[in-house]
Order: C-alpha cells, then sequence, then structure tokens
C-alpha cells in the first residue's frame, strides 16, 4: 500500500523544502516550470526576471543550449564512471581548465558536489596539511561573524549565521571567529569597497595572540559575504589577513561559492582584489547552477605535501561517490566554454558601473537604510518592522514575485546577483519593478 499522505496529484505535504518557510509557501506556492537566458516561466504561464541567477548559481543565463546539449551527450555516451582509483577523461582536461583561469599557483583541484561539501573539503585539507608536515597541533580554525558556509558541521561552526548553528549542539570544537566588517554608521550608502573597517582585519592577530598561532591550522572568510546580506571587503581588508596568516603559518582559505566565475568582474575575488589565499573553495558558477559539482582549489605546496609515503597508499582519505562525475564535468567545461565565447567572467567589470549607478537610484525608496555593491551584486537594506524583523523584505520578495520579478532576501536585505547577461535595458526593467515594490511595501 502506498505511504503517501494522499493520492492527489502534486499534493505539496511530503517535501519539506529547504530554507523555506514551509506552511506560507504551501498555501501559496510559486512554482517555475521553465527557464530561458534571463527568465523564469511560472506555472500560470507568466514571464518572472531573475534577478539572482537562481540562487547566485546560472551565471550564464538559462537553458543555454552548449550546456544542455554536453549534459544529455555524455549521459548517453559514459553516465558514470567510479570515482575512487579510476579515472575518466574529462575530469582531468576540466581541473586543468580550471587552474588555467584560477589565481597564478592555484595548481591542483578537488572535486565536490555542492559549496557545502568544497567547505568541508577544505577544512579537512587543512588539518590534513599541518599533520602531514609534522605540525599536528595546529588544529583550530577562524571564521567569521555572519560568515555563510554551507550547511554541514564544520561549515556551520566557522560560519557565523546564528540561526543557522544555534538548534544543532556543540559544533565543531576549537573554532573561533573574527569580528564582522559591516559599519552602517560610517560605511552606508558606499559604493564599492568601503573606507571604513579595514583595520578590523587586525581582530585577528588578536585571536591568534589569544590562542597561540602554533594552535591554528585556517582562516576562512568570503571576500565577499553573501548570504548574510552582501557585505563588501573595506578596504585593505582582505590583504591585512593575508599578511597575518603568512606571518603565522596559518592558511588562507577564501569561500568563493558566490564570488567565483565571474560574479565581480575577474574569474575570482582573489584576482579581484588581488589578494592570494592558500585555497578557494567554489561550486555554483562552476557548472552555471546546472549539475550539482564544486571545487576547491589548492596550491602546489599543499598538495605536494600531501605526495609522500608508499606509492601504493591513498595519500588524502577523502573523497565522494561523485567526486567529478562524468556528467557534471561534461556540464562544467561545456559551461567553460559558454564563458569563454561570451566574455561572461570579466563581463561584470563593463556592466558594474551601469549597475551601480541604477542600483543607488532606489536610495530614496522608503525604508532604505543602506545600499551597497561590488561586480554585479546588490543589496538594498530595508529598515525593518519593529517588532516583526524580516517581514518587511519578505513581503518586498512576494510582490517583486508577482511583478515579475525574482529577487532573494535575508533578514531585511534585498540581495540581488543577476545572471552575467543582462543588458542595461534588464537593468532598467529591474530597478524600476523594484522601485515600485519598494514604494508598495508597508
Ligand atoms: N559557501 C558560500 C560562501 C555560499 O554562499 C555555500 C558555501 C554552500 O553552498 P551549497 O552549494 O552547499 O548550497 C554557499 C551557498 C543566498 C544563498 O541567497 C546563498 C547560498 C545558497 C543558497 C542561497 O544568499 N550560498
Amino acid at each position: 500500500m502506498s505511504n503517501r499522505l494522499n493520492t492527489t496529484p502534486n499534493d505539496l505535504r511530503a517535501f519539506w523544502m529547504p530554507f523555506t518557510a514551509n506552511r506560507q509557501f504551501k498555501q501559496n506556492p510559486r512554482m517555475l516550470v521553465g527557464a530561458k537566458d534571463m527568465h523564469f516561466t511560472a506555472s500560470d504561464g507568466r514571464q518572472i526576471l531573475d534577478g539572482t541567477a537562481g540562487l547566485w548559481c546560472v551565471n550564464a543565463g538559462h537553458c543555454r543550449p552548449k550546456i544542455t546539449e554536453a549534459i544529455a551527450q555524455q549521459a548517453g555516451e559514459l553516465d558514470y564512471a567510479p570515482a575512487f582509483q579510476m579515472g575518466h577523461p574529462k575530469a582531468f582536461e576540466l581541473a586543468n581548465r580550471l587552474v588555467d583561469i584560477a589565481p597564478d599557483g592555484m595548481n591542483h583541484v578537488l572535486f565536490t558536489n555542492s559549496g557545502s561539501e568544497s567547505v568541508e573539503t577544505a577544512l579537512k585539507v587543512a588539518l590534513a596539511y599541518h599533520r602531514v608536515k609534522g605540525d599536528g597541533s595546529r588544529s583550530r580554525l577562524i571564521g567569521r561573524e555572519r560568515g555563510y558556509h554551507g550547511v554541514n558541521f564544520g561549515g556551520i561552526s566557522v560560519g557565523g549565521i546564528v540561526t543557522n548553528r544555534k538548534m544543532f549542539g556543540t559544533l565543531l570544537t576549537g573554532v573561533d571567529h573574527m569580528p564582522h566588517t559591516h559599519l552602517p554608521a560610517q560605511n552606508a550608502f558606499t559604493k564599492g569597497q568601503p573606507e571604513h573597517g579595514g583595520d578590523i582585519a587586525s581582530e585577528l592577530e588578536r585571536i591568534v595572540t589569544l590562542h597561540d598561532a602554533s594552535t591554528i591550522a585556517a582562516v576562512i572568510v568570503e571576500p565577499v559575504a553573501g548570504s548574510t546580506g552582501v557585505l563588501i571587503p573595506p578596504k585593505g581588508y582582505l590583504k591585512k589577513l593575508r599578511e597575518i596568516c603568512t606571518k603565522h603559518g596559518i592558511l588562507l582559505i577564501f569561500d568563493e561559492v558566490i564570488t567565483g566565475f565571474g560574479r565581480l568582474g575577474s574569474p575570482f575575488a582573489a584576482q579581484h582584489y588581488d589578494v592570494m589565499p592558500d585555497m578557494i573553495t567554489s561550486a555554483k558558477g562552476l557548472t552555471n547552477g546546472v549539475i550539482p559539482m564544486g571545487a576547491v582549489f589548492v596550491t602546489s605546496e599543499i598538495h605536494d605535501a600531501f605526495m609522500q609515503g608508499p606509492e601504493h597508499m591513498i595519500e588524502f582519505f577523502h573523497g565522494y561517490t561523485y567526486s567529478g562525475s562524468p556528467i557534471a564535468s561534461a556540464a562544467a567545461l561545456a559551461t567553460l566554454d559558454t564563458y569563454k565565447e561570451e566574455g561572461l567572467l570579466t563581463r561584470a567589470a563593463e556592466i558594474a558601473p551601469y549597475w551601480e549607478e541604477q542600483l543607488h537610484s532606489l536610495k530614496d525608496c522608503p525604508h532604505v537604510i543602506d545600499i551597497r555593491n561590488t561586480g554585479l551584486i546588490g543589496a538594498i537594506e530595508l529598515d525593518p518592522i519593529v517588532g516583526e524583523p524580516t517581514k518587511r523584505a519578505f513581503s518586498a520578495f512576494l510582490k517583486a514575485y508577482d511583478d515579475g520579478l525574482l529577487i532573494r532576501t535575508t533578514g531585511d536585505i534585498i540581495a540581488l546577483s543577476p545572471p552575467l547577461i543582462i543588458s542595461k535595458e534588464q537593468i532598467d526593467e529591474l530597478f524600476e519593478k523594484l522601485r515600485k515594490v519598494l514604494k508598495g511595501v508597508a
């Protein structure tokens, strides 16, 4: 007998949706049934302008033929190949292509299936690296308040978003957090990198002094914090973090799950800010969001440290059934082709000034207390309704969807990150719609 809650087709109850107000959604579902380039098609037939590249991942726009064809072809040719002790050509080709666009020195790639797994992988590489070097007392991990590093235990431990942590016990031990860099009193309505707050990086020095450098393995930060509502690094901040890490032999990990693959106008934020980490975590834009896949970039120094001991032995006891799977690799290769053919990994740099100007034109809309931007990222922070935090932004999200625009909200912050193919006319349309929405919300 069926275990179903009932037999109605498309009964919505069985699917416990991720990061969703399930009861609200199921009363009034927002169903997407198609997508092309800059638009989704809703189940009622309406075209919805994608202001968020899905969830910051569809950087080349939707249903790009090269990518969908590569997936179909790969599925018919080699559907799966064991990932352990076996290989297939496309995973190697992809790793080489990724190294080509990565910052200099990032010469090796480990594959995962998501941003969360990339983070876990990088944290484990960091711990194991110090151990293989005979420095196993370096076991502490340092994250940052308001940081988002996915939802697995390592990621929420180093992460700093309270709602994502508080329900889940004591998490990893030996973790500490740097302060975040959000200084609205000094930096509100800054275009690009804020002037104030670069010196907050020196808080890392204080943490190092407290625990002693010899106990610290790695520092992980998002170069631009996305999920928490877009916090752009103040001038000098990332360079200073790099200096402190180098001085104390601590690995610096940039979590580029959002900033990777062209979001800021360079392939990676490390290049954009000219700060070289020891590892980069990525996912999302790697396959244009089409097939789950992530990648962790590491320097030769890290990789080579593991290549010792008997040659028949596994050097690093970590990996996934789907690490570098054939279909994901094919999708990623076709994605990189599409980015290259259309110049998408640098397009954000060209369009960013126009984006910035239009975004900041919303300054005088009701309830707006801050606007911030970098590359093709924008955030509009709203004054919360007293006693009802998040409600105002959520109302804006619902109203925007009704008006044919997809935005993301976190707390009372609206985050925008459209596909990198967005035209000037579509930027105008996006902000025209948003202006109307902001004027309409209570
Ligand atoms: N690190 C960072 C910096 C991220 O932004 C992850 C890790 C986790 O990736 P996965 O693939 O496991 O979800 C992320 C994901 C949003 C939003 O709207 C952001 C993410 C995911 C979904 C929504 O802010 N970031």
